[in-house]
């Protein structure tokens, strides 16, 4: 008997989504370890612990279908994007993956309506909630940053954002209490 209760389209979908939860991971990683090299002690804290939550939303879409009774998959990674050339450029790529995502959720969101399959659409809507807090977040980085100075930005400056970006920690309720079940 087949159990399954993912059609095949949304059984694809969602696994593309598991990738490009793991590839978002890598990216989040590659830049932590960017800013760290840097010098950026507070931003690396910051996006290291986002890498964390990025898994957490790859295994939160795999618990999903195989509750679903399908099957998950994984695949090989897609290499991280080269380092950024400053801080300007590092939280607008950021904001602009957050946003591609945000549109690949969508789009989940939509075939689960088109194929009228609520369940799946339930699920969507824990990660269009996401998108917004993640949008939010960056957005905020990128606001910081221009009161800063943006790209002309002086080295003091840069260490004050770096240091008030580092202490963001303790509210950062999202990092704190991460796990599948909370990502
Ligand atoms: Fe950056 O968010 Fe996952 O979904």
């Amino acid at each position: 008997m087949d159990t399954n209760r993912l059609s095949k389209p949304i059984e694809d979908i969602l696994n593309k989504q598991v990738k490009k939860e793991a590839d978002a991971a890598q990216i989040y990683l590659s830049y932590a370890i960017w800013a760290d090299s840097e010098g950026y002690a507070g931003v690396a804290n910051l996006l290291f612990r986002h890498s964390g939550e990025e898994r957490n939303h790859m295994m939160k879409v795999i618990e999903y279908i195989q509750q679903r009774g399908g099957k998950a998959k994984i695949t090989a990674l897609a290499a991280p994007p080269k380092d950024p050339k400053n801080l300007q450029e590092c939280f607008e790529k950021i904001f602009q993956h957050e946003v591609d995502n945000s549109e690949a959720i969508y789009e989940i969101v939509y075939l689960s309506q088109k194929e009228k399959d609520w369940a799946t659409w339930n699920f969507g809507q824990w990660f269009v909630k996401e998108q917004i807090e993640e949008e939010t977040l960056v957005m905020n980085l990128l606001d910081k940053l221009k009161v800063a100075g943006g790209p002309n930005a002086t080295s003091e400056s840069l260490l004050y954002l770096d240091e008030k970006i580092g202490q963001q920690e303790d509210d950062a309720d999202f990092a704190r209490d991460a796990s599948v079940a909370n990502p």
